[in-house]
């Protein structure tokens, strides 16, 4: 297959984005479908992708059929409904971060692949993809600077949506670091406890945040993550990690930086946009290569529903004060690793 044809569902803020991406920087791939119920959104769309065809809703896509393979990128309470028809019709997927947002709707979706026999999903945890977690998952396994002790994570975020409630500060946000922690260290995450900062009066209504996350995984390291969502001046994700014999960090901003009138500055990211723009491009990229060899490329289902399982005691740790212990399902063999 020379043009993998990909039908992209949700064209908000990351569909319409990973649609620019296909369709300027990402080699052989074409978007043929938009699905999108909101008329201007797909409109918009539309401008970026001459020839694609838009659909209101899955199933007429589906109807449809042209295409190889579904990019799904709207919400993360959506991707249930979408994924398992999708599934069901045998189409290759790359499922936008969370899988789903819980671990039972998580399991369905694993079973119906398990159904299919053959991995057809690929979760888009784009951090993986980033050239520092990259660097920084192989130092901690090299050992070079000895065992590692801790994480200290800093996700900070301008503003949030109208759309986003408390609970997504688990299930939308800290997602990343539930599953980029069990990168780093490939050592599962064991139990989750949730401290609060002082609130930002500056934070939305019903918004309880910046809180503190204390995320500890199977072979003991602690792992703290500042999750804030209402910081005005940029988006900030870096990792310092703490070794026996020394410190690295990742996530800094870097670029042009001046230094004028007494002070230094470099220009901060302000959306997940451009911080992780390198780390999307490559996921996307690898994706379409394997997706055309019949195979996935990146995080899969079970790291998904692995990711569902600890947000779980998240939102329970986030609601009681607890360390909540993390409980798994057993891994189904369809995911032994080669
Ligand atoms: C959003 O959905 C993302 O995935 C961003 O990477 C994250 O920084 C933000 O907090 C989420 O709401």
């Amino acid at each position: 297959m020379s043009e993998l044809r990909v039908a992209v569902v949700g064209a908000g803020l990351m569909g319409a984005d990973h649609i620019t991406r296909i369709s300027q920087r990402i080699v052989g791939a074409t978007v043929t479908a938009v699905v999108e119920p909101d008329e201007s959104r797909a409109q918009a769309a539309l401008l970026e992708t001459s020839g694609a065809r838009t659909f209101s809703g899955i199933d007429d896509a589906l109807k449809w059929g042209g295409f190889d393979a579904v990019l799904i990128a709207t919400p993360g309470p959506f991707h249930e409904p979408v994924i398992v028809p999708v599934l069901q019709h045998g189409f290759p997927v790359l499922c936008e971060k969370p899988l789903t947002p819980d671990p039972e709707s998580s399991l369905r979706v694993v079973k119906e692949e398990v159904r299919q026999g053959r991995q057809l999903i690929q979760v888009g945890f784009m951090r993986r993809f980033d050239e520092g977690y990259q660097s920084l998952r192989s130092m901690i396994a090299q050992g070079e600077m000895g065992s590692l002790l801790g994480l200290h994570c800093v996700h900070r975020n301008p503003a949030v949506p109208d759309s986003y409630h408390n609970d997504m500060l688990i299930f939308d946000s800290v997602v990343h670091e539930i599953d980029a922690v069990r990168f780093l260290t490939d050592s599962p995450i064991r139990s989750i406890e949730v401290k609060h900062l002082k609130r930002n009066s500056l934070s939305p209504d019903g918004l309880d945040e910046p809180i503190l996350v204390l995320l500890r995984t199977e072979d003991g390291v602690l792992s703290t993550v500042e999750m804030n969502v209402s910081v005005q001046f940029g988006y900030q994700v870096r990792t310092e990690a703490v070794f026996e014999q020394g410190l690295a960090e990742i996530g800094r901003a870097s670029g042009l930086t001046k230094h004028h009138a007494g002070a230094m500055a470099t220009a901060d990211h302000m959306s997940f946009k451009t911080r992780f723009a390198d780390a999307y491009d490559a996921q996307i990229q690898r994706w379409v290569n394997a997706t055309k060899q019949g195979r996935i490329d990146g995080p899969s289902a079970w790291d998904g529903y692995l990711a569902a399982a600890a947000v779980e005691a998240g939102l329970e740790a986030l609601k009681t004060g607890k360390e909540v212990m993390v409980s798994y399902a057993p891994r189904p063999d369809f995911y032994d690793v080669a």
